[in-house]
Formats: C-alpha cells, structure tokens, sequence
C-alpha cells in the first residue's frame, strides 16, 4: 500500500453524496443524520430492494498472493507529552486533549494501573492506495504507524494488563473519526463514541488504562480481553471510513494468558523480535465492494447493509498461507459491514474454538462451524500435524447472503474459500500445543440474578427505510439510560423488525446472555459477548456491570449501515453522590456539551458555534 495525496480527484465514488454535497457541506447544512432523524427520506421503501445490485468486480486468480500479516504499532517518544499543559483540550499540538481519568489524581484513577511506565504511540489516518486484488490500486484511507507504510489492516496494537497506552491519532482526512477500540474496557473520551471526534487536521490522546473492569475491591481480571480490534466509529460515516480501510487488531495479554502460552496451552503471540508469532495468526475477513477499475463502491443511500463482491483476509483477495505440521491459533474477525459468515474447513475437520469476542472461553470447545456476524470474533486452535505435507484445504464460508437483510441460510453449493492453507514440512510436529476440547482457559466470573437493580427493554425498529431503538432515532443530545455506576443491570434486547439480523455492539463492558428465545445459550456463547447475535425474530436476555468509569457511551446494531442510519442508543454512567449516596444526575439530559470539554475532548466554544456537529 502507498499513500495516495490526491484522492479527492480519483474517481472513487465516495467523495460526494447523491446530492452532490461533500460529507462537510452535508454536516454544515444539517448533517445526514437530522435528515433521516426527520424521517425526510421518502422514496427508500421504493429502493428497498437495490442495494444488492453491485458492480462486476475485477477478475483475478486467487490464492496467489500470501496472507499478510499486519505489523505492530511501535512505540515511540511523543512531543509535548500527553497530559501536559501544550497537550490540553484546546491545545494547538493535541485539540482534542486526553481522558481526564488520565491523571492520578482523578477518582476513578487507581494506583494499580500503573504497573509499569505508560507506552507511547502515535499513528496518522491518511489517504492510501491498496491493492486489494493483486494488480489493481484501489484508493482507499488507512491508519499508518508513526510514518511507516499505511496498511489495511492498520497495524495491531498491542496492550498489556498493568501497562498503559496512549495512542496519538492525527487525522489527515477530510471527514471527521473517532477511533473505537472494540472490547476495550475505556474512558468515554477515549472509548470512540461518535462524536468524541477526532476533526481533519487535529490529533486526539487515546488513553488506555488496560485494566480490568472494578467497583470496589480489585480489579475482575476474568474481563481482560484477548482479541480486540479497532475500527472507527464516526457519526454517520462509520460504515463509510470502515469500507475504506479503517480498522486493524488489536491484542491484549495477562498473566492468565501468558501462563497459558508458557505451558504450551498456546501458541507464543510474538516471535523472539517482537512481531506476530508465526503459529498465532490474526484473519480479519472484510467483503469489499470493488467496481471494475478498483476504485471501492459505495452507494450512500444504501441504509440496508453493503454486502461485498471481493472476500478480502487482511485486506488481500483470497490469500494462501503456508503452515506447518503442528497447531495454529487463528483469531477470526468478521469485519464485514453486513454480511454474517459461517466458516468451516473445508476437509470437515472441527474447530477448537477458545474464545468468543473479545474473551477466551472457560473452557475449549469443539464445534464443526463458527457462525459470526459483523464485527464478532472467534479464535481457534487447529491441528495440521496429522496432515501430510503437500495436503491444501480452504478456510471457506458456507453461508449465503445477497443483500444487507439477511442471510440465505448455509449452502454448500454457494460455499466460498476465504483462505487457502498448504501443510508444509516433512515431520509433524506432534504435541506442539497442550490444549484439547475441554481444556481450561479464562475463569469466568459470572454476574448473578441477586446483583441485578434494574430491567430494560430495547425493542430493534425499522421506520421509513432507517433504523430504530424504541422507536427512536440515534441522538448525541439524548441520555436513553441513566445508569448507576457499580450496578449490574438486566437487558431484553428484541428484534422484531421483520426479517432483519441485528448484530448489536454495547461498548464499554462484556455482557452475559442469560437467555436466547427463553432458552440458555449454547456454550460459546454463555460466558461473555460484546456483540449479541439478534437474528430475525430472536430476544435475548443479558446481564452487565458498569463499571470504572463514568460519562457517555452508546450501544448499536453492527451492520455499520443500520449503526449510521441511528439504530444507536446512548446510555450515561453515573457516579454516587458522596453525600447523599444517590446515584447523581446524569450531564447529557438534553445538553449534552453541557459538560466538561475534557469528556468529549472539545473545548466548550467550539461546540456553542457548531452545535449541528452533535446531533
Ligand atoms: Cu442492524
């Protein structure tokens, strides 16, 4: 991939709205988002059914290209340091400032996070060009690694328990970003709530405590996550920035997980130089949309769900990869924007699934296939020490989808190979890894019926072609739950929007599914999820805590266009006011900027002059 500094003159479709106004001028105006909040869209049930009409793609030959492997952000030295008085909210180095929680003198700032020295990073978002198919450029915008090549995936983050992060994010696009980092247990300022932004031309200190969730006591370290990954989450552009190459890996470590690789239970996560270890292998499968000459389709009246014409892994078409007789961890990340994959070997072979989102499992679990929607994941352990040298089987998705509704249902005959994998090596490496269905992993700590103070209900809408949460439109100003810092809380979530799967993404904790359809869940599902598979007609019941921190952050379908097109709620966390004990009111109630700037990391002024930004 290159840097691309012109990409305003290609003619990538992205770069204006049906309207023929740019994504600024549309905001300036009254945003797309005020638009289909006043349901001012008239003729979408009239194209309902259009969006599945897609270009031909490029044609090329697969499983000639190697699977990439995305590099690690460095760290580095970062100039004025973050916190300082040049790095403040309003700063000219650092506009949006750092989560306030950062400094150790605020309450939700404990001793123990800071284990070890704070690590440092810096990464820019820019116009590139990737190549997506082999041959063919494709503008496209990445996030490149202090001034290496940009890459797509971006470069994987790598976090540590007890050691924490600051990532320092320049924007150089022309749209506004708000980098969330998915799983991660974060400060609002820091977690990519959408319009946390980060503005063209300006940088924002991403603040990662890498702790695990507490209220009281010590920290819950059966919450520390594996596989995150990070993508941005713009208001009203997620779907579009994602498409184009916003995303990447990130991958966490503790000592239960470090235990389990020095037993050989797993595979070592780096290589003695510090890169990704060659037997633990993240995959993100994305469906890109490409017209002929490579520029990335997109139609931005499609609230449905872009479904791709080109299966990329880690941002290649249809890539090989050469492994050896021995086990495998492979991280599987669906980050497509609407299409749910069912993935199989193709030699029929199980998976010894360990993990499911962002945490691993209790315990291994042998499934024959792993059904995952946007923006779930999955890792797996599989053997190939049995298999003779020379032996080729594909990593292949079984199940069919030709629109943003819903999958067809599994079809072999429609079954595609995402990966190619070639057993390499004469000897078979028997015994590599310690680890079989069963296998202990990460304790889980369950939340319990007596914890429970409260029960909501979200019912999932469909209105006027866009979408709904209680038959609400997504709105930045509006507080949909006050919620009691330290509580654990009971949620219905129900999807009877007529035909419609709703991955649904809640930020900031895991959550437990209690039940799916009055029925418990299977297995890999039963511990904790950040994203609840609400397939058409289904309720689930789950439990969550909320705790650490304090301040806004909202849950959302992951079918990035139905997260764009408002079905988003917005939930506050609320501290104990210390002398009556009451769980205190919470700062959005209508005004939201009414709070500190520090929160959403813009000065007070600027959102007084530009208040259509925030709605
Ligand atoms: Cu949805």
């Amino acid at each position: 991939m290159k840097p691309n500094s012109d990409l305003t003159t290609g003619n990538i479709v992205t770069s204006t709205l049906a309207t023929g106004m740019t994504r600024r001028q549309a905001i300036i105006t009254g945003g797309v988002g005020s638009i289909l909040a006043a349901g001012m869209f008239p003729n979408l049930k009239l194209r309902a059914n259009e969006w599945s009409s897609l270009p031909d793609a490029p044609r090329f030959t697969p499983f000639t290209q190697p699977l990439p492997i995305p590099g690690r952000l460095g760290k580095c030295t970062l100039n004025p340091v973050p916190g300082c008085e040049e790095a403040r909210c309003g700063s000219e180095a650092v506009y949006h400032g750092i989560a306030p929680e950062f400094y150790t003198n605020h309450p939700a700032h404990h001793p123990d996070w800071d284990q070890k020295p704070t690590a440092c990073h810096y990464m820019e978002i820019q116009h590139a060009v990737h190549q997506f198919v082999p041959g063919i450029e494709s503008p496209c915008f990445a996030y490149s690694a202090n001034g290496t090549t940009p890459s797509f995936p971006g470069p994987t983050f790598r976090m540590r328990h007890g050691q924490p992060a600051v990532i320092r994010l320049k924007n150089n696009i022309d749209l506004e970003t708000s980098l969330h980092h998915h799983g991660a247990h974060s400060p609002s300022h820091s977690d990519g709530h959408p319009v946390h932004y980060t503005f063209h031309g300006e940088c924002r200190d991403y603040y990662y405590p890498n702790a695990a969730p507490r209220h009281h006591g010590s920290q819950d370290l059966s919450e520390n996550p594996s596989t995150m990954w990070y993508h941005d989450h713009g208001n009203d552009v997620t779907a579009h920035n994602v498409a184009h190459g916003l995303c990447g890996f990130s991958l966490f470590t503790d000592s239960i997980e470090e235990d389990l690789i020095s037993r050989q239970v797993l595979p070592e996560v780096d290589d003695a130089f510090g890169n990704q270890g060659a037997y633990d292998i993240p995959m993100a499968f994305h469906d890109t949309a490409l017209n002929p000459d490579g520029t990335i389709y997109w139609d931005p009246l499609n609230l449905d769900g872009r479904i791709g014409n080109i299966f990329t892994t880690n941002g290649v078409a249809q890539p090989f990869l050469n492994v050896e007789r021995r086990a495998y961890r492979f991280r599987f990340l669906c980050a497509n924007l609407a299409r749910v994959i069912e993935l199989r070997l193709s030699n029929g072979q199980p998976w010894l699934q360990i993990s499911n989102d962002s945490w691993l499992l209790p315990r291994a679990v042998s499934v024959s296939t792993i059904r995952l929607m946007p923006g779930k994941r999955a890792d797996v352990i599989v053997d190939f020490s049995r298999m003779p040298e020379g032996t080729v089987l594909f990593i292949e998705n079984i199940m069919d989808q030709d629109n943003g509704r819903k999958p067809n249902g599994v079809d072999l005959k429609k079954r595609v190979p995402f990966v190619q994998l070639r057993v390499v090596g004469k000897t078979a490496q028997t015994g590599s890894l310690k680890i079989g269905a069963g296998t202990p992993l990460r304790p889980h700590v369950p939340i319990t019926q007596d914890e429970i103070v409260a029960t909501r209900v979200f019912e999932l809408n469909r209105s006027n072609g866009a979408w709904q949460i209680n038959k609400e439109f997504y709105n930045a100003t509006r507080c949909d739950a006050a919620i009691q810092l330290g509580t654990a809380e009971r949620w219905i979530l129900r999807n009877n929007s007529g035909g419609w799967v709703h991955p649904l993404h809640i930020h900031v904790e895991s959550h437990q599914i209690q039940k799916i359809n009055g029925r418990a869940p299977k297995t890999v599902w039963a511990a904790k999820t950040d994203v609840s598979p609400l397939e058409d007609g289904t309720e689930i019941e789950l439990f969550m805590k909320f705790r650490t921190f304090c301040g806004p952050f909202v849950f959302h379908c992951h079918n990035n266009n139905h997260e764009d097109h408002r079905m988003m709620k917005q939930i506050e966390i609320c501290g104990t006011d210390p002398v009556t004990g009451k769980m205190q009111k919470p700062m959005l109630n209508g005004s939201y900027y009414a709070v500190e700037p520090d929160v959403c990391g813009i000065p007070q002024p600027d959102i007084d002059s530009n208040p259509h930004l925030f709605s």
